[in-house]
């Protein structure tokens, strides 16, 4: 049959014949584990709320929507969707298995369920047949970056649902940088007092406006209350977020807050510009004992396995000129400021791990040679393989492939982005695995993500126009791996960008090219 699911399902088996869903199709459960899976897809279908268990349906019981799990499948993540003239069945080798097996199903129905649920009195057909379907890759994420721009919750929410119509299972919140600090630290006030605010020149072309922009405040911030709404969003999507809370570098934000925490003594202001700066957290006791109170409160609020700690960029003069510093790298033995820099990384990843946390870093970290049981994200040309070869977990995220910051298309009209290019064709042929390894190295692909960073993209709808469809591309990438079919995913491109339209969601619509 022809399928319009994105990423494509492993087997679709067409049946003849066809099942009428309508407002009164109850949705039941056999394991309790299931109920909130069952409260989703209520929740999508706006259909009747019907708890019965689906092993005490009788065949008096009218027909419905059955989700229950089967350990005969693949994984926590496989699925199998039958449906018949006489009901549907989401299977799932867990709940997420049937998480997803719920996101086919209503890819099989129109957008315009998927927008607002079934309307009652209507009759839905959807054709008998069966889908099978397991992803190839355990870490399929998307990151988005709120410090550069801030977007608000309900935007996070719409983005996360985004990641889940997609069946991708991590969001990397980028939460802090040099341009604002957005998690509410309950015992740092001044953090998102100070360090989430930042000033902005806008232009404006107001004729009464002597010099025609005006400066004004931007920011925001996420308060606790606001990241555990969003957390458990994200979990009953079966996703699950990952902070990021960028250090040593990238630090601006924090320093405008706390300065005391510099190697040099000045004050700091909220970037309102973008690139790298010189000034970084100096590695000193009172510094880590800070950075133990913040990442205290990350655990807290975020209940998921890994915690992001950043690591990028990190500027080393102000290290280099500090007294403090130079005398650590002797005692220590750490070489040069490389060494300091993993130093620090072990530091705090030392905290985390009593924490009970997973660290994940961006892949400066090797320089500084941290511990193995770092996961390291891989965004600079050859950095993967490094990191494989070293024996580190790793998440693919190469900047000239999955950075949806890029521009998508050589068309001239084109919004602006930051710079290079990466097309649709391109993040669809992407594969995570480096070639000529061959998996002994001891470090293995977890999967990857596509990053979104917010330099130039002020506001929600920037953000999908530029992840939008290209985070289609990689979503079925991780999901199908090797079974993809870019002839057959341009077959499906315009039934998606008018789903895209049909959810109010602006995805981009430039010409897209194959790649030759
Ligand atoms: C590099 S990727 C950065 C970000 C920028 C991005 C722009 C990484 C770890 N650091 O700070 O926003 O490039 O594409």
């Amino acid at each position: 049959m022809s399928c319009p699911v994105i990423p494509l399902p492993a087997r679709a088996t067409p049946a003849s014949g066809g099942f009428v869903l309508t407002a009164a199709t109850p949705v039941r459960v056999a394991s309790g584990d299931l109920e909130p899976v069952a409260a989703y897809l209520r929740g999508q279908l706006r259909c009747a709320s019907h708890a019965a268990r689906a092993d005490a349906a009788s065949a008096a019981s009218p027909p419905g929507i059955d989700l229950r799990l089967d350990p005969a499948l693949s994984g926590a993540e496989a699925y199998a969707l039958h449906i018949d003239e006489a009901g549907i069945t989401l299977a799932g080798g867990a709940a997420a298995g049937c998480f997803y097996a719920a996101q086919t199903l209503l890819q099989l129905l129109p957008v315009e369920v998927a927008a607002g649920g079934l309307v009652a009195g209507r009759d839905y057909h959807l054709s008998c047949g069966e889908y099978r379907d397991a992803p190839a890759l355990g870490w399929r994420g998307m990151h988005l970056d709120c410090s550069r721009h801030f977007f608000p919750p309900d935007f996070i929410r719409r983005y996360i649902d985004l990641l889940a119509m997609h069946k991708m299972n991590r969001f990397h919140w980028h939460l802090t940088d040099d341009q604002g600090w957005r998690l509410e630290i309950a015992r740092y006030p001044a953090l998102t007092r100070i360090g989430a605010w930042r000033d902005r020149t806008v232009a404006g072309h107001t004729s009464d406006h002597p010099r025609r922009y005006r400066e004004e405040r931007h920011g925001g911030f996420y308060s606790r209350r606001e990241v555990r709404d969003i957390v458990a969003y994200a979990r009953e999507r079966h996703v699950e977020v990952v902070p990021e809370i960028d250090i040593p570098g990238h630090a601006a934000a924090l320093l405008a807050a706390h300065p005391e925490l510099a190697c040099r003594r000045r004050e700091f202001q909220v970037e309102s510009h973008f690139g790298i700066f010189p000034d970084v957290l100096c590695p000193r006791e009172e510094t880590f004992a800070f950075l133990e109170q913040v990442f205290t409160e990350v655990a807290e609020l975020f209940p998921g396995d890994y915690v992001h700690i950043g690591g990028d960029e990190v500027v080393k003069t102000a290290w280099r000129e500090c007294a403090h510093c130079q005398q650590l790298i002797r005692d220590r033995g750490l070489g040069d400021e490389d060494g300091l820099h993993g130093y620090f990384v072990a530091r705090v990843a030392e905290i985390l791990r009593g924490l009970g946390k997973r660290v994940v870093a961006w892949d400066e970290v090797l320089a500084g040679a941290v511990s193995r049981d770092t996961t390291v994200m891989c965004w600079n040309s050859d950095a993967g393989r490094r990191a494989l070869e070293a024996g580190y977990p790793a998440v693919m995220t190469p900047v000239d492939t999955v950075y949806f910051d890029f521009y998508q298309s050589t068309s001239r009209d084109e919004p602006r982005a930051i710079h290079g290019l990466s097309t649709l064709g391109r993040v669809y042929h992407y594969r995570p695995q480096p070639a000529g390894l061959g998996g002994g190295e001891g470090g293995r692909v977890l999967g990857a993500q596509g990053n979104v960073w917010t330099e130039y993209l002020p506001t929600g709808d920037a953000v999908c126009y530029a992840a939008l469809p290209r985070m289609s591309a990689l979503a079925e990438a991780l999901w199908c791996g090797e079974r993809r079919d870019w002839a057959d995913f341009c077959g499906r491109l315009p039934g998606l960008l008018a789903r895209f339209d049909g959810l109010g969601v602006p995805a981009a619509r430039s010409v897209y090219k194959p790649m030759a």
